[in-house]
C-alpha cells in the first residue's frame, strides 16, 4: 500500500516538474545545427545551417509556376541538406521565426534532377517549412545515364517525392518540437504529376494538393505527342509551321471563335467549342502565299489539332494542341528537333540508343512497348482517389488553356475519369460532378499566348481555406498583367462551370462575370457564384 502511494506521488511530481509532457505530440525543439545528428532511416543529413535574413542568395528568383511574386529577399531560416538512400537529394527550409505551423512540399519541372529555389523562396516567406527534392539524380548528368538505372527511374517516377515528404516532416517535427498541423503539396508541370502521384499512391502524405498551371501526368502520351508533331510537321520542311504562318493561323482561328463565349476579347474561353477548319486557309489560284496555306501545311495543321493516333486502331493516344494556342507552338511545329524531354526519354530511358530517330517511331508497336515498360513507373493516370478522399484530402487542379506542353484536354479527361468512377461508370458522361467536387475541384484558365488571357493566379490560399475551414472555392481570382500592371481580372470556375459575362460593365473586371454551368452539363453545386 505504502509503495503504491509513493509511486503515485512520484508520478504527480514528475508531471508537475515537466508540464511540457502534458502534450504527447510536443517534444523539446532541436537547434538548427544539431539536426545533422538527427537519426532517420536511410537518411544522411549533410548540413544544417542558419541562414540570416537577406537578399535571395541563389541566383534567379523568378518562380516557375503560376504564383506571381518573386522572393527578392528571404526571411531567416534553417537550411537542411540531406540524402535519402540511395541518392535522393533533398532540402528543408525551416523559418527561424514566424513558422505558420505548416509543411509544404514543392514539385519539380521537366526531368527534375535539381531543386528550384526560386519556387521555394515565396513559400518560405509566407511562413511555411518548405522542402523539395532532386528525385534521385542530377539534371546536369550528360548524357542522362541515370535513365538506365532502374532505381533512379523509380525514384524519379514516384518514390523520391514520397521519401522527401516523410523525412522532411520528421525534420520539421524535430526542429519545432511538434509535427506540422497541415501539410500541402504544391507544383506545376512535372510537379503537377508528382502531386497527382501523391494523391493516388501515398494519400496519407498531404492534407491538400495544389496543382497549378498544368500537369504532365500522362508523361508517355505527352512525349509521344512531341514525336507526332515532329513527324507531321518539320520532318518534312514543306510541312513546317512557324513564325508568321502561326500568326496567320491564330488570327483566322480568333476571327472565327473569339466571340463564341459572348465576349470579343482575344481569348477563346473553351477551345472545344471552336471548329475552325484548316482548309479554310487553303491558297486559291493567284493568292499571295503570305496570306494562306499550302495543301501540305493544311494537312499538317489538321494532324496537329487531331493529335497522335494509333494508325492501326484509330485510338486517340493523346489530345492534339488546341485551337487558339498556335502562337505558342514554336518548337512543336517549327523544329528543328523534338523537345529534349521526349528526345532524351526515348534515346536513354526507353531504347538505350543515342542514335534513336523520332522519325522512325511507330505509334502502334513502339507505343505499346513504351507503355508496357514505363507507364506504371511514370504516369499518374489512376482515377481511383478514394483513399485520398477518405482521409479528408483536398485537391485543387488548374490548367491553362494556353499550355502547349501539356494540353488542358488531357486534364479534363482525367477529371471526368475520376468523376465517372465515383458516379458508377465511364459511359455515364452526363453525370453530376457533385461528389467529385466535395474533395477535388478542377479549374481551367482561358488564355492563349500573346493574348490578354487571365493566366496568373495563386490557388494555395483557396486550398488552405478548404482544408482548414471546410470552405470549398467557388471560384479562383485570376489576372493578366501587361508591363507589370494588372489589366484584366477574371474568375476561374470549378469545372464544368465557366465564367459568363453578366452583360454590363468592363469585360476586364472579374465582378462582371459569374460562374455558370453551360447548357447540357449537370453539376452538383447548383448556385451561381455571383
Ligand atoms: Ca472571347
Amino acid at each position: 500500500m505504502t509503495k503504491r502511494i509513493a509511486s503515485v506521488a512520484c508520478a504527480v511530481l514528475l508531471v508537475a516538474a515537466l508540464p511540457a509532457q502534458a502534450d504527447p505530440k510536443k517534444k523539446a525543439p532541436m537547434a538548427c545545427a544539431d539536426l545533422v545528428q538527427l537519426s532517420l532511416p536511410d537518411t544522411v543529413i549533410h548540413s544544417a545551417v542558419e541562414m540570416p535574413a537577406g537578399p535571395f542568395p541563389f541566383g534567379n528568383n523568378t518562380p516557375t509556376c503560376t504564383a506571381d511574386v518573386a522572393a527578392a529577399e528571404l526571411r531567416a531560416f534553417c537550411r537542411v541538406i540531406g540524402t535519402i538512400a540511395p541518392q535522393i537529394g533533398f532540402e528543408v527550409w525551416l523559418p527561424l521565426e514566424g513558422w505558420n505551423g505548416k509543411f509544404q512540399g514543392y514539385g519539380n519541372h521537366g526531368f527534375a534532377g535539381d531543386l528550384d529555389y526560386s519556387d521555394l523562396g515565396p513559400e518560405l516567406n509566407k511562413g511555411y517549412a518548405v522542402a523539395s527534392t532532386d528525385t534521385g539524380h542530377l539534371a546536369s548528368q550528360n548524357p542522362p545515364l541515370w535513365m538506365q538505372n532502374p532505381q533512379q527511374v523509380i525514384d524519379y517516377g514516384y518514390r523520391g517525392v514520397h521519401e522527401m515528404t516523410v523525412k522532411s516532416k520528421a525534420i520539421v517535427e524535430a526542429f519545432y518540437g511538434r509535427p506540422p498541423k497541415y501539410s500541402y503539396f504544391n507544383g506545376c508541370s512535372t510537379g503537377g504529376k508528382e502531386g497527382l502521384m501523391q494523391a493516388q499512391r501515398y494519400p496519407e502524405d498531404y492534407d491538400g494538393i495544389n496543382i497549378g498551371g498544368s500537369a504532365n501526368f500522362d508523361q508517355i502520351g505527352n512525349r509521344v505527342q512531341y514525336v507526332w508533331n515532329g513527324q507531321v510537321t518539320f520532318a518534312n520542311p514543306a510541312a513546317r509551321l512557324a513564325g508568321a504562318t502561326l500568326v496567320l493561323i491564330n488570327n483566322a482561328v480568333l476571327a472565327e471563335c473569339d466571340e463564341l463565349d459572348g465576349v470579343k476579347d482575344g481569348v477563346i474561353d473553351d477551345p472545344r467549342t471552336c471548329t475552325f477548319q484548316p482548309a479554310s486557309l487553303l491558297c486559291r489560284a493567284g493568292q499571295d502565299p503570305a496570306t494562306c496555306l499550302t495543301q501540305t501545311q493544311v494537312t499538317a495543321l489538321e494532324k496537329v489539332y487531331q493529335g497522335p493516333r494509333n494508325p492501326r486502331t484509330g485510338e486517340e493516344i493523346y489530345p492534339g494542341l488546341v485551337r487558339g494556342s498556335e502562337r505558342g507552338w514554336g518548337g512543336h511545329t517549327a523544329g528543328p528537333n523534338i523537345f529534349a524531354t521526349a528526345d532524351q526519354f526515348f534515346k536513354y530511358m526507353v531504347y538505350n540508343d543515342p542514335a534513336w530517330d523520332y522519325r522512325t517511331f511507330d505509334f502502334d508497336g513502339d507505343l505499346a512497348y513504351t507503355r508496357q515498360h514505363f507507364s506504371h513507373l511514370l504516369d499518374a493516370l489512376d482515377p481511383d482517389l478514394s483513399a485520398f478522399r477518405k482521409r479528408g484530402g483536398k485537391l485543387l487542379f488548374s490548367h491553362l488553356w494556353s499550355s502547349t506542353t501539356h494540353t488542358a484536354i488531357r486534364s479534363i479527361q482525367y477529371y471526368e475519369d475520376v468523376a465517372a468512377l465515383l458516379h458508377g461508370g465511364k459511359n455515364d458522361r452526363g453525370h453530376s460532378f457533385g461528389k467529385t467536387q466535395e474533395f477535388f475541384r478542377f479549374f481551367l484558365a482561358p488564355s492563349a499566348s500573346g493574348s490578354k488571357g487571365p493566366d496568373r493566379f495563386d490557388a494555395l490560399p483557396d486550398l488552405e481555406r478548404w482544408v482548414e475551414q471546410g470552405i470549398p472555392p467557388k471560384s479562383i481570382l485570376a489576372w493578366h498583367k501587361t508591363g507589370g500592371v494588372v489589366d484584366r481580372t477574371r474568375p476561374l470556375c470549378p469545372y464544368p462551370q465557366r465564367a459568363v459575362y453578366k452583360g454590363s460593365g468592363s469585360t476586364d473586371e472579374a465582378a462582371n462575370f459569374a460562374c455558370r454551368t453551360p447548357k447540357g452539363d449537370r453539376h452538383g453545386d447548383d448556385d451561381d457564384d455571383d
